[in-house]
C-alpha cells in the first residue's frame, strides 16, 4: 500500500508500520489513520503476518490527532464524516499489534498506543491527554481504555488536567509493558513482534480476543468465552503439532491450521 504518511514493510512475519509526518510530531489526519486502518486489515488477512509492529519518530509517536484539521470542524461534519469508523475498526483486527513509543504519545497518539496489544516505551516517553487544554475531551478511547489500564485516580488527573506522565511512570501505572533505553527501543520491539510472529496463529488471534473480552463483559460471561475458544483450538492442527512436538523433544512447526 502506498501512503503519504507511513513508512510500511515486512520481514520475519512481522508487518512494520512507522507513522511518518515528522514535521507535526506525526499529528494523526484522517488520511492518516484510514491509510493505518487499510494496512493494518489487508495484514489481518495476509497468511504470512503473525504481528505487527507500529512505531513512530524519535521526538514523537504522534502529538495526538491533526488539530489544523479538526479546528474548523463543526459538529454536524463530525457525524458525517464519523471518524470514529476507523478508529473502531482498529479494535477489531485480530493479530496482536505492538506499539514501540519514543517522545511524545499525546491526545488521539496515547489513544492509538493504547489501542495496541503491547506497548513499549523508551524512556524519553510521555503519554497524555491534553485535549482539555483546547477545550475538548478525549474521543478515541482516552477516557475507557486509560481508565482500565490505570485506575479512575490516575485517569482522572491526566484527562482533567492534560499533564502527561513519564515512561516510567506509565510503566508503574501498568499502561505499558516495558521501559527500554532510548537505542534499545526497536530492536525489542522488534524482537517481541518476532516472537509473536512464530507462535501458533489461531491460538495466538483467540488468545488475543479472549484478554480483549476481559475489558468488556463480567467475569462468569469472560470465563465462558473463554472456554469456548479454548475448545475450539482442540480443533486445529497446531493444537496437534504443537502437543506432539512437546512429547517429543523438538520445536513445533505451525501452519495456522
Ligand atoms: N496537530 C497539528 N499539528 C501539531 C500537533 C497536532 N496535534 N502537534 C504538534 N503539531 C505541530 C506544531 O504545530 C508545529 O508545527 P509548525 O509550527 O512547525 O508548523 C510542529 O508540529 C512542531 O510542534 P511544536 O513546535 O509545538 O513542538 P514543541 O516541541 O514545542 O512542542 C508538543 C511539542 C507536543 C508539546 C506540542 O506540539 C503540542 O502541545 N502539541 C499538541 C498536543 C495536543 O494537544 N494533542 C492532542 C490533540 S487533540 C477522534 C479521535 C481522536 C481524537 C479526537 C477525535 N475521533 C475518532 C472522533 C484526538 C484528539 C487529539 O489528539
Amino acid at each position: 500500500m502506498k501512503s503519504d504518511f507511513l513508512k510500511v514493510s515486512t520481514e520475519k512475519g512481522v508487518g512494520r508500520i512507522r507513522l511518518h509526518r515528522p514535521e507535526v510530531l506525526n499529528a494523526l489526519n484522517r488520511q492518516m489513520v484510514a491509510d493505518l486502518v487499510e494496512q493494518l486489515e489487508s495484514w489481518d488477512r495476509d497468511e504470512h503476518i503473525g504481528a505487527i509492529l507500529l512505531l513512530g519518530g524519535p521526538k514523537a509517536f504522534a502529538a495526538g490527532a491533526d488539530i489544523e484539521e479538526m479546528a474548523q470542524a463543526t459538529a454536524v461534519e463530525m457525524l458525517r464524516l464519523d471518524p470514529f469508523v476507523d478508529w473502531d475498526r482498529i479494535r477489531k483486527i485480530s493479530k496482536p499489534i505492538v506499539a514501540a513509543v519514543q517522545g511524545y504519545a499525546l491526545g488521539g497518539g496515547c489513544e492509538l498506543a493504547l489501542a495496541c496489544d503491547l506497548i513499549l516505551a523508551s524512556e524519553s516517553a510521555q503519554f497524555g491527554q491534553p485535549e482539555i487544554n483546547i477545550g475538548v475531551m478525549p474521543g478515541a478511547g482516552g477516557t475507557q481504555r486509560l481508565t482500565r489500564a490505570v485506575g479512575k485516580a490516575r485517569a482522572m488527573e491526566m484527562v482533567l488536567t492534560g499533564k502527561p506522565i513519564t515512561a516510567q511512570e506509565a510503566f508503574q501505572a501498568h499502561l505499558i509493558n516495558r521501559v527500554v533505553p532510548e537505542e534499545a527501543l526497536e530492536e525489542e520491539a522488534t524482537k517481541l513482534a518476532e516472537e509473536l510472529a512464530s507462535k501458533p496463529p489461531v491460538a495466538l488471534r483467540l488468545a488475543k480476543q479472549a484478554v480483549s473480552k476481559a475489558a468488556e463483559v463480567g467475569l462468569t460471561e469472560g470465563l465462558d468465552y473463554e472456554q469456548k475458544l479454548f475448545y475450539f483450538l482442540f480443533s486445529t492442527e497446531d493444537q496437534k503439532e504443537g502437543m506432539q512436538a512437546f512429547s517429543e523433544k523438538r520445536r513445533p512447526t505451525f501452519r495456522g491450521k
